[in-house]
């Protein structure tokens, strides 16, 4: 079933900009879950557990209640001040920044915008709106960046900023606060500048944060690279124990220290897991330049479409800085 929906998913593909795919999450869930999910409202379940959701043991439906903490009312900004950022880490230096630290749309020499709907690939509802000279979907206020995803009438509208650098290899860390509620998909995530091994997912894609409560657990987010010889459900995860119910309250950082050997997932400055190159490219296609995206989904096959209306009309995703060290 799994690889019967990735390829159908694949086939509709007609581009390496794809969205993220639709079993982006480490794993699905098993049907009958999946759809248990979807027609749960507003019950209060099991308390969350705390263990790995790996392989298929397809606890992410379970757990917590469907109001989001944080965010949504007033300003969630505050705590942001993270000092000077380091001019190294790791051992690189650092190249690329935004700490937005002015106020008004994203700084153009440093985002573009990829816009409309359509569902992305996975049945998503958002409309990604341009926020190229009028703050609407992205503002840059209190030093942080707001992503914010609102329902104007039938349509929810939202923003997905890609970085106009690209880099190969290095340290690449965002503080964020996490959405973390049912309905959303916020995510941080690279993709190849010249999808020079194929079209998605031969060319990969490197899933630094992603957060889908209905999908994959409340309070959980998840790290995990695509490529030729994994991908959609059988991606190879490098993230998933990460937990913390402050996900929406509190700052986190979220990176990946990306060499030509391994790819390692970082969680508040701690490494995760890692992926090494095995040398064979159907496996790491990872030695190309790779841009930075952040983007707040709504509904879809992993933001859950049924949990929509718990979000009463708008969401947010909360970015302090973007650095990149190489
Ligand atoms: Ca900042």
């Amino acid at each position: 079933m799994k690889k019967q929906l990735s390829y159908v998913t694949r086939s509709l593909l007609l581009s390496g900009v794809a969205a993220l795919m639709l079993s982006s999450c480490m794993f699905m869930p098993p049907k009958e879950k999946e759809d248990t999910a979807k027609t749960e409202t507003g019950a209060v379940e099991n308390p969350p557990d705390n263990t790995d959701f790996g392989n298929n043991t397809a606890d992410g439906i379970t757990g917590g209640n469907t109001n989001g903490t944080g965010g949504q009312n007033g300003d969630n900004t505050s705590g942001v001040d993270s000092g000077p950022a380091p001019q190294t880490k790791y051992g690189f230096n650092l190249v690329w920044q935004d700490e937005f630290d002015y106020t008004g749309v994203p700084d153009t020499s440093k985002w573009k915008y990829q816009t409309g709907g359509g569902g992305w690939g996975n049945n998503e509802l958002q409309y990604y709106t341009d926020n190229t000279t009028t703050a609407d979907t992205a503002i840059v206020q209190n030093d942080v960046l707001q992503i914010k995803a609102y329902q104007d009438g039938n349509v929810w509208k939202s923003a997905r900023l890609n970085s106009k650098n690209s880099w190969k290899y290095g340290y690449i860390e965002a503080r964020m606060k996490v959405t973390d509620r049912k309905g959303a998909w916020p995510a941080f995530w690279m993709m190849p500048q010249n999808s020079v091994y194929g079209k998605w997912p031969d060319s990969g894609e490197i899933d630094i944060m992603e957060n889908a409560p209905v999908t994959c657990g409340n309070h959980k987010v998840f790290s995990t690279l695509h490529a030729k010889g994994h991908y959609a459900g059988e991606g190879q995860s490098i993230g998933a124990k990460v937990y913390d119910e402050k996900l929406s309250s509190e700052w986190h950082t979220f990176g990946v220290l990306w060499t030509e050997n391994k790819i390692t997932a970082y969680y508040d400055g701690k490494a995760l897991q890692s992926y090494d190159n095995n040398g064979n490219k159907d496996d790491w296609p990872y030695d190309q330049d790779f841009y930075v995206i952040l983007n707040l989904a709504i509904g879809g096959n992993l933001g859950g479409t049924g949990f929509v209306n718990s979000l009463n009309g708008a969401a947010e995703f909360l970015i302090d800085y973007v650095r990149v060290y190489q």
